[in-house]
């Protein structure tokens, strides 16, 4: 019988957690411990990081693990490496339960930059009103583009925000089109940064801002090793029923 770890943290880990559960498959749910409060799983739940791959390969050994399916986000590159290396390590079969790259479409205004530090640089210029729906974690880059007026959107009250002149609300996904429209329209965004997550959860924003014809500033991914990635839970539990 399989003996599951999954790497979450997001919408699809989610959605593989509750088949697993309902199918009775032995399965560990693992968080960062990035929020206060991490949504409830139907799976023994840990949380914290692991001590690096080294670290991870030592859990998967300890807790006789059979497979690994990272779901983890897209922009979450470390955990994903080390998940390659420490099941490399303990010849460990790894699946990435992953979500393709949203695309621009009809109607959208995109600049594509490759990672955070180029979003910072793009942002030079006169004052305007962004929409910075980039989570806190790199929230400090952007104070050295200090003229603009930044709408924020965080999972967490967070009082140690670098930015001279924002607006933080706090608010977890999925999030939808209205709610999204509306917020813009509230705040008179004039421009919206956003990592290119994939997915349902995070999409609203790019929807509504097509609507209101914003032009978007998009992160792309940063580079993954090379792994096995399915985009569909069944196609995982097909995987684990076979490997
Ligand atoms: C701790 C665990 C679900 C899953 C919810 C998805 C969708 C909603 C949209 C915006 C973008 C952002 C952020 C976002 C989304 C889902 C999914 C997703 C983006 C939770 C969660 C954890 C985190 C960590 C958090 C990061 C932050 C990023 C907010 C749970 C709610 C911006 C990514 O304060 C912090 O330290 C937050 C850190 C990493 C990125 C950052 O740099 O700040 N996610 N988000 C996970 C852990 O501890 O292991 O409580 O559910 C999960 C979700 N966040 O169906 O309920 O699947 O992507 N998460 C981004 O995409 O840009 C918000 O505001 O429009
Ligand atoms: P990261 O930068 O790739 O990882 C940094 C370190 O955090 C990892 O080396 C690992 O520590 C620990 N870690 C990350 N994910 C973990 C997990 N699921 N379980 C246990 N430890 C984990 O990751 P991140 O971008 O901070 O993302 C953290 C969590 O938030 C992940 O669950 C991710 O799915 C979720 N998330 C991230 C984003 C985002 O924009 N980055 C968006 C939505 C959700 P050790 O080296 O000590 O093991």
């Amino acid at each position: 019988m399989p003996n599951l770890l999954i790497l979450g943290g997001t919408t699809e880990a989610n959605a593989l957690a509750k088949s697993v559960a309902e199918q009775g498959i032995a399965a560990t749910y693992s968080y960062a411990g990035r929020v206060d409060t991490p949504r409830p799983q139907p799976v023994p739940t840990r949380v914290g990081g692991f001590g690096g791959a080294e670290g991870l390969a030592r859990y998967i050994r300890n807790h006789a693990i059979s497979h690994v399916v990272d779901a983890t986000h897209p922009f979450a590159a470390q955990m994903s490496r080390n998940a390659v290396m420490a099941c490399a390590a303990t010849a460990t079969p790894l699946a990435a339960l992953t979500r393709p790259a949203w695309h621009a479409e009809e109607g959208d205004t995109w600049q594509h930059v490759p990672d955070i530090a180029s979003a910072v640089d793009a942002l030079a210029g006169s004052a305007r009103r962004v929409f910075l729906a980039v989570g806190r974690m790199h929230l400090q880059d952007f104070a050295a583009q200090p003229q603009h007026h930044y709408l924020l959107r965080l999972v967490d009250e967070s009082n140690a925000v670098a930015l001279p002149n924002y607006e933080a609300i706090v608010s977890r996904g999925p999030f939808t089109v209205g709610e999204d429209r509306a917020l813009m329209e509230r705040h008179c965004t004039q421009l919206i940064v956003s990592k290119n997550a994939g997915g349902t959860g995070a999409r609203a924003k790019l929807q509504a801002a097509r609507a209101l014809g914003l032009p978007v500033l998009m992160i792309d991914r940063p580079t993954l090793p090379q792994r096995t990635e399915f985009a569909d839970v069944v196609q995982v539990l097909d995987w684990l029923a076979h490997t």
